[in-house]
């Protein structure tokens, strides 16, 4: 059993200080950073919009950041510019170590829809190519780390499972917007619903769980 260490978005704009900052996302830095050696694949994903992103709530005139609008009939939040291609902002953050990142699988590159699963686009219309580089390496297991636990994470292991990767999300090594108060709460118990194993740093050994 090959088991894969998901990074996910841990990216300049999300950390504190940015515009769309998660709080506290800087702390998951040293703690992804020692799982990364516990991990044979470690692959990162990388939120990426071109500039006037449909997920932007200055493309929507009159509306404000945090709304919930409709995208190509999809509920969509309106965020703050974020996470533009070519930008220092969507860069990896620099305290990350990627020595041992294999592949970078970017995400919301398509103008008119979000991407919050590192898997498929929120209409589940495309897929990134994670699902098959990790099963061409033989990849069974996934450990899920980043931001943001309530959008960037939940969605990616909701996505691992339903693609049948035994799943296990880094509680510890993650952190969440909680745009309304309770949303994380709510994500870990939909995750555990969906068979994700919640798990703590200090947990994961180097030893495939085994199923
Ligand atoms: C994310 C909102 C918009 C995330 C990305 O990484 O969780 N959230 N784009
Ligand atoms: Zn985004």
């Amino acid at each position: 059993v090959a088991r894969a260490l998901i990074l996910v978005d841990i990216q300049n704009d999300f950390m504190p200080g940015g515009p769309l900052a998660v709080p506290a996302g800087d702390e998951v830095v040293p703690i992804v950073n020692q799982l990364t050696e516990r991990f044979e694949v470690v692959v990162a994903t990388q939120d990426y919009h071109p500039r006037g992103h449909g997920s932007f709530a200055s493309m929507h005139p009159g509306r404000a950041a945090f709304e919930v609008a409709e995208l190509d009939g999809l509920a969509q939040v309106l965020w703050p510019d974020h996470c533009v291609a070519s930008t220092p902002g969507a860069e990896l953050v620099s305290g990350l170590d990627t020595s041992r990142v294999a592949a970078v699988f970017q995400k919301g590159t398509d103008p008119n829809v979000d991407s919050y699963s590192g898997f498929f686009d929120n209409g589940r219309r495309k897929g990134t190519g994670l699902d098959v580089w990790l099963r061409e390496r033989g990849v069974t297991e996934v450990f899920i780390v980043g931001v943001a636990t309530d959008y960037c994470v939940l969605a990616t292991a909701r996505d691992a499972r339903s693609l049948g990767f035994s799943t296990t999300v880094v509680l510890d090594a993650c952190r969440g917007v909680d745009l309304a108060s309770g949303d994380v709460a709510r994500a870990i118990e939909e995750m555990r619903q969906m068979g994700v194993r919640i798990a703590l740093a200090q947990e994961v050994d180097s030893e495939s769980l085994g199923d």
